[in-house]
């Protein structure tokens, strides 16, 4: 087994997991301190811990803590994280940062394949993916994540991208960058709280053995980078597409006029929809990630 960064802190249930070879899942932090509303945030994280654990698999929370790299936090650890009101979002350009401060902060996308990678951990559970953001000629807001999916070898299970972005510029430039970007038991590519964008996923595979034989065959080639898995909303939750994207277009309208930039949008976007749809945006929200850590838990087992 290869040796840890010292800047790691695996929990015992981790270590365990690790030392065993037995299957784990990566779940981000900033969907908890910047996605959702406390206390909900909080309860989200732990029945989706309890979710990964009913398909089989150890969940790994990844965040950090004075410094540390948590990988798997414990519910006291969790709770003070939920409830924090300023904490830091860490994306890869902040991970070292939060490090070497001694810093606590919360990890998106980019920054838990990261962690996750570096403990040996193959597949994570979000809600959506970073994008290429609408306007992006103008502000070149385009996440990080997208860059981490293009070099890290960490399968990604979400529900799409989030339909706030730029939809269409988020595929091809995962295309671009060699991302295989695989629709779980779906044609249609998810929009987060929709199940359907309107545009095709590039691949689709309906049972989590065969995406963990996508996986293997990209670790056979040595070719980097990460997988992601699409995964749609279950129905009964799911806001479609004509009615989110009034809202949508609303949001983005608030956040522009009140002078959001860089990593302050997607929060900021979310959290207007939390009030445009009157709630409804969180219900989707908590119910699709639930929906991910299962897939995702599915697909750590059969990757043994
Ligand atoms: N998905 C959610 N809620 C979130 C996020 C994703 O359901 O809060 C977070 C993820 O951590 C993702 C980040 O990596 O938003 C993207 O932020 P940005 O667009 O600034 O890269
Ligand atoms: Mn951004």
């Amino acid at each position: 087994m290869p040796e840890l960064s010292p800047d790691l802190v695996l929990s015992d249930e981790v270590a365990a997991a690790r030392e065993a070879g037995r299957p784990i899942v990566a779940l981000e932090s900033t969907i908890v301190t910047h996605g959702m509303p406390h206390p909900r945030n909080l309860e989200t994280a732990a029945r989706v811990e309890a979710i990964v654990r009913a398909a089989g698999a150890t969940p790994a929370t990844i965040a950090v803590i004075a410094g540390r790299i948590h990988v798997g936090i414990s519910p006291e650890a969790l709770a003070a994280l939920a409830a924090k009101p300023k904490i830091l979002k860490l994306s890869r350009a902040d991970l070292p940062f939060a490090v070497a401060t001694g810093a606590d902060g919360a990890t998106t996308v980019a920054a838990t394949m990261i962690c996750a990678a570096r403990a040996g951990i193959r597949v994570f559970a979000t809600g959506g993916i970073g994008g290429v953001h609408r306007g992006v000629e103008e502000t070149m807001d385009v996440s990080a994540d997208l860059e981490e999916l293009a070099r890290t070898p960490v399968c990604v299970v979400c529900a799409g991208a989030k339909a706030i972005l730029d939809l269409p510029r988020t595929l091809e430039a995962l295309e671009t960058r060699g991302v295989p970007v695989v629709g779980y038991r779906t044609d249609a590519f998810p929009a987060f709280w929709s199940r359907d964008s309107g545009l095709p996923a590039p691949l689709r595979l309906d049972d989590p053995r065969a995406i963990a034989a996508l996986i293997r065959a990209k670790e056979r080639l040595a070719l980097d980078g990460g997988v992601l898995v699409a995964n749609p909303v279950p129905e009964p939750a799911e806001i479609p597409r004509a009615e989110i994207e009034a809202h949508i277009e609303a949001a983005i309208a608030q956040t522009r006029a009140a002078g959001v930039a860089a990593k302050d949008v997607t929060p900021a976007l979310l959290s207007r929809l939390l009030a445009l749809t009157e709630g409804r945006s969180l219900e989707t929200n908590v119910a699709l990630v639930e929906n991910n850590a299962r897939l995702a838990g599915e697909i750590a087992v059969a990757l043994g």
